[in-house]
């Protein structure tokens, strides 16, 4: 889809503030797909699409991830979670964007999982470094982003997942799987 006309459909469904954070990973995705080696047009649309279900009611989340059989185990876990995979289901039918290796970039931009596809791991990155974003640690990866995908994804999965921990929170199996994946394929 045409970016003008991408943006111009999700600014519709985002504020101010998280539509700014959407331009800032549709440019970072770009670089890193470059970098990297994904389909750019590809990086382009998912990342402006990623965050489309972010203010959907729980009420309408909880419903698709019912309907659509999605992971019923999302509902057990924190509901931040829920606007990625709920967001490719929305994206496909409202949108009519249909390319499964987009909608999976959205489905797994929060949660991570395990075999992520070079363009997965991307969209998870850019997400994570755009250049709106400031937080502890947000440098580092940025730094790191330039060198290898995997470490950089690696850094960020350790913020992530202490920051959780440290308020107590349930991190998602696939999370950690995510997480393991990175860390034991450091190590051959
Ligand atoms: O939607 P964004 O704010 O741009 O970023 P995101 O889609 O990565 O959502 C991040 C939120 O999800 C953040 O508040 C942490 C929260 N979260 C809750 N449980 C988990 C989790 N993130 C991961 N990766 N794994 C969890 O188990
Ligand atoms: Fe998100
Ligand atoms: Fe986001």
């Amino acid at each position: 889809m045409n970016r003008d006309k991408a943006l111009e459909i999700v600014k519709e469904h985002l504020t101010e503030h998280r539509f700014v954070h959407t331009c800032g990973v549709m440019e970072t995705s770009i670089e890193l797909a470059k970098r990297y080696g994904a389909d750019e047009k590809k990086a382009e649309t998912a990342a402006i699409f990623h965050d489309y279900a972010k203010f959907r009611d729980k009420q309408e989340m909880q419903s698709i991830i019912e309907d659509e059989g999605l992971a019923q185990d999302l509902l057990l876990y924190n509901s931040e979670l829920w606007h990625a995979p709920v967001g490719a289901v929305l994206v496909e039918r409202e949108v009519g964007i249909e390319d499964v290796e987009i909608l999976n970039a959205i489905r797994f931009h929060t949660s991570g999982k395990e075999g992520m596809t070079v363009l997965d791991k991307v969209i998870y990155l850019a997400d994570y470094i755009e250049p709106n974003r400031q937080f502890p640690g947000v440098e580092e990866v940025r730094e790191l982003a330039e060198k290898s995908l995997d470490l950089a994804l690696l850094k960020a999965l350790q913020n992530t997942m202490t920051f959780l921990m440290k308020r107590n929170q349930a991190i998602y199996p696939d999370t950690f799987r995510f997480y393991n994946e990175l860390t034991l394929n450091q190590r051959r």
